[in-house]
């Protein structure tokens, strides 16, 4: 193995630690990453040394932190690709990216009769703020099912876009299944209609390379804490010709032009969709997680992460009773399952007492729970600081939860 999966840990203090009396193994990547020290670091340096508000000083603080923010938002724009720096919109994270685009898109664009089109295995925050502003708006929110692996039904998505169709919001990745959603081909379809696309990638910024002139996506959504960056901090991307023409979502300071007694003019874009003092410790940290993921190679790391999955499913091919949810087509860094008999919650907590943190419940995708009639599952999610022994000691432990419950 060349991936120098050893070195990679002792970057990352959180994990060296017991718990339970058992070496901490962490498999909770999809609610969040752990943080280098690369990312610790570079908070307390911007507390250090750089601390003040931005964009609002001449003095010298003012003028390096606010270096270091614009030139972040560029590197971004490098990141995933956009066409310009213009396009990336700092956020508290995915949720708020999402509800930004909800808002500010559903009022001008959403009229009584129009549709929204969702999937039915969306995060309830790709889910939630399109029911909430379809309500608002008197339009009706609609939803592409899945196959039998689990995948997008690709052929019913077809069929429901239509010239009432004014958006299209689909995960990259599943944060219950895994899967990889086909969002190029989604994209590529609803652009025949010129019907935009927003892709939640919460799930997939962390694993897969993202180009979005190349996805040709509308809107990209992320949250740093899922990228090893810190909590908090977070990304939209939408293409200039829609965030021109989108109202602002929140007003305030920074987002204004000139404002009179009467009426108020914004500022351009992006500032027009950043009101008041931002996250600047997080972009600070953002920046660092971004050259933390460059230097040990997306490539390289979606390589190893891959096998991990592939060793865990030949793993759990062999317990008795285990049945995995979902066999999608392509599977990026998780696996949800269930032990035959036994509450996903119960396994959860015992398997927690022997030092492994998985996640159990509906993760938030409460809707996908009740079209696969579960009542949860338990999700093993992965990072490229996870080991082969520790999927190992995960099948002991769920071994050890089917004796002990069984
Ligand atoms: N979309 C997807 C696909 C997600 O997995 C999540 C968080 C979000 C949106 C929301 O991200 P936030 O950073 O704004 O909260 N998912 C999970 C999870 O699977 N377990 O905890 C959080």
């Amino acid at each position: 193995m060349s991936f120098q999966v050893n070195k990679i840990r002792e970057d990352f203090p959180i994990l060296d630690q017991l718990v339970y009396k058992h070496k901490l193994v962490y498999f909770d990547n999809a609610a969040t990453t752990q943080k280098p020290r690369q990312v610790i670091d570079a908070v307390k340096y911007y507390y250090e040394h750089d601390n003040c508000n931005i964009h609002r000083g001449v003095h010298f603080l003012s003028q390096r932190a606010t270096g270091v923010f614009e030139d972040t938002r560029s590197e971004i724009k490098q990141f995933i690709n956009a066409a310009s720096p213009a396009e990336i919109i700092f956020t508290k994270g995915t949720t708020e990216s999402i509800n930004l685009v909800a808002h500010s898109f559903g009022k001008k664009f959403l009229s009584p009769g129009d549709e929204i089109l969702i999937s039915v295995l969306e995060h309830h925050s790709n889910f939630v703020p399109w029911q909430e502003i379809c309500k608002e708006q008197g339009a009706i929110l609609k939803f592409i099912p899945l196959d039998n692996r689990g995948d997008i039904d690709m052929e019913v998505y077809k069929t429901l876009l239509n010239e009432k169709t004014r958006l299209v919001a689909i995960a990259h990745s599943s944060n219950v299944l895994g899967a990889v959603n086909p969002v190029a081909e989604i994209i590529r379809l609803a652009h025949l209609q010129n019907i935009p696309v927003l892709v939640d990638g919460a799930q997939a910024i962390a694993h897969l390379p993202v180009d979005v002139q190349k996805l040709d996506c509308d809107f990209y959504c992320f949250s740093g804490h899922k990228m090893y960056a810190p909590m908090g901090i977070g990304v939209l991307y939408g293409k200039e010709k829609w965030l021109e023409e989108m109202p602002p979502y929140q007003t305030g300071g920074e987002m204004i032009q000139d404002v009179f007694f009467d009426h108020t003019t914004f500022n351009e874009l992006p500032y027009k969709f950043e009101a008041g003092t931002p996250n600047v410790e997080g972009v600070y940290g953002l920046r660092e997680a971004i050259h933390y993921l460059q230097k040990i190679n997306m490539n390289e790391f979606g390589e190893y992460e891959k096998q991990l999955v592939d060793y865990t499913l030949d793993k759990f091919s062999r317990i008795k009773g285990l049945k995995v949810i979902g066999n999608p087509r392509e599977r990026a860094g998780l696996i949800s399952f269930l032990l035959e008999g036994i509450h996903p919650y119960d396994a959860g907590t015992l398997i927690d007492k022997m030092g492994i943190a998985v996640r159990t419940g509906h993760h938030c995708a409460m809707p996908l729970m009740e079209y696969l009639k579960i009542p949860g599952t338990i999700r093993a999610s992965y990072s490229f600081y996870n080991t082969f022994e520790e999927i190992d000691r995960l099948a002991e432990a769920l071994e050890t939860v089917k004796k002990i419950v069984g």
